[in-house]
């Protein structure tokens, strides 16, 4: 399972690096690195298990946050009601190879700015990004996909692609002016 003491911090040089592409049928050690990923944000997302083994919650973790070059990344987005009869994830799924096809010239950002698991400190400030996009992956079986994600799952995807192309996601706020994003920007969260 991975814990905390796995997750690559910043400065490792893993992290800057731009990701190798992965090639199908998996290997057997990419089959587990991806249960692995998922397994982690799972139970990371469980409370009591959570505290347990220490772990932050999160709903995004990519390869290269584990020492692992690969274009391959972890999603596990809650559902929006946390009340709703229907638990059902938002966006579940490991996605391969991802490229962004499309995005919508509107930019949202995450009220809150966003974190790391991977970067200790807080960095306050908007973190720009494509409110919709259109994203191709491939999943686990070798399926292919191409999906519209809108709002917080569009917001998710595109700071596990960045990790595989070597951003962070300090990289996009503004030094000057932390809160101040882009004209037109929608607040999202
Ligand atoms: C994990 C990040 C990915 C998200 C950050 C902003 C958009 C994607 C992550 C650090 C601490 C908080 C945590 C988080 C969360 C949110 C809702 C429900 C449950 C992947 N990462 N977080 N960032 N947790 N948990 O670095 O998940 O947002 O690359
Ligand atoms: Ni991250």
């Amino acid at each position: 399972m991975i814990l905390m003491k796995d997750i690559v911090r910043d400065g490792d040089p893993v992290l800057r690096k731009r990701a190798a592409k992965v090639n199908f049928p998996l290997s057997d050690e990419d089959k587990k690195l991806a249960h692995d990923m998922m397994e982690y944000l799972e139970v990371s997302q469980d409370e009591k298990l959570c505290k347990k083994y220490g772990l932050r919650a999160g709903v995004g973790l990519a390869a290269p946050q584990v020492g692992k070059s690969e274009q391959m990344a972890a999603v596990l987005v809650p559902p929006l009601d946390p009340d709703a009869e229907d638990q059902t994830p938002s966006f579940k799924d490991v996605i391969i190879n991802p490229v962004i096809v499309s995005e919508s010239v509107q930019y949202g950002a995450l009220t809150e700015g966003e974190g790391c698991l991977s970067v200790d400190k807080d960095v306050p400030g908007y973190v720009p990004r494509h409110d919709r996009i259109t994203l191709r992956y491939t999943d686990v079986n070798g399926e292919d996909h191409k999906i519209r994600l809108k709002n917080y799952p569009a917001i998710v995807c595109q700071h596990e692609i960045d990790h595989l192309r070597g951003t962070l996601f300090y990289d996009h706020i503004n030094k000057q002016h932390p809160f101040e994003a882009p004209h037109d920007t929608i607040l999202i969260g």
